[in-house]
């Protein structure tokens, strides 16, 4: 049976949604983020050197990064579920929002992260204005564009169909909810994109999202 080990408020959501789309049985082991760093627990690192999540075990296997644990677990448990067909274009877009997603929407999200991060930290009164300066820069002038421009994209390629790689929902979806989720609380995403925020309303409805909060824990992304 595959243990999902889950870290609280992280990426590991998408792996639950994803094994309740397919009506699989698993075992969910949680992990704490330190309340002050937000870090994973250094248990974690018993289960992949790098102590990130998601990562999941299978028997002998241990799986990590949530775009190769999606591919694995569609490959070898989804019986042809929740990927397009080889050859078409709808899985040529599947594969490419499968890798654009951590790919290039989540670094700029985790930029801006770590740069509001930087602006408001503890540090000597002398130097926080000169921090807030360059943070400010750097957001205003490389990370919100980015984020800006993502956004538009992805929206129009939305009021072009349904879901990300056409006209059925795929794993590719569950992989692009994590950075639209992150764009909500921190990247500027509203109602101005409206495709996008119909899409998030159309996945939290859906029951296998819900049924893999309930299991998760408490679901909410950093600001
Ligand atoms: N690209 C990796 C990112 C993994 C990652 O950074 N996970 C975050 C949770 S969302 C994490 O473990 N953070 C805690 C830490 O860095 O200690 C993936 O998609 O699996």
């Amino acid at each position: 049976m595959i243990t999902v080990h889950h870290l609280n408020n992280s990426r590991s959501q998408r792996v639950l949604w994803l094994l309740e789309e397919l009506g699989l049985e698993y075992e969910v082991k949680r992990y704490q983020r330190d309340s002050q760093t937000m870090l994973a627990p250094p248990e974690l690192r018993k289960v992949h050197p790098l102590g990130k999540s998601p990562v999941i075990t299978d028997g002998d296997l241990t799986i990590a990064e949530s775009g190769a644990i999606i591919e694995y677990v569609v490959e070898r448990y989804g019986n042809g579920r929740l990927i397009p067909p080889a050859g078409t274009a709808e899985r040529l877009r599947y594969t490419y929002w499968l890798h654009f997603a951590e790919g290039s929407a989540q670094p700029f999200l985790l930029m801006k992260l770590i740069f509001g991060r930087v602006a408001k930290g503890p540090m000597p009164f002398f130097v926080r204005p000169v921090a807030r300066a360059i943070a400010d820069k750097v957001t205003r002038g490389f990370i919100q564009p980015n984020i800006d421009r993502q956004l538009d994209y992805m929206d129009a390629e939305l009021a072009a169909r349904p879901w990300f790689a056409g006209a059925e929902f795929t794993a590719a979806d569950i992989q692009m909810s994590f950075p639209l989720e992150a764009a909500v609380v921190r990247g500027g995403l509203d109602q101005r994109r409206p495709k996008l925020m119909a899409f998030l309303q159309r996945i939290h409805e859906r029951p296998a999202y819900l049924r893999a909060v309930e299991r998760g824990g408490k679901y909410e992304l950093m600001k």
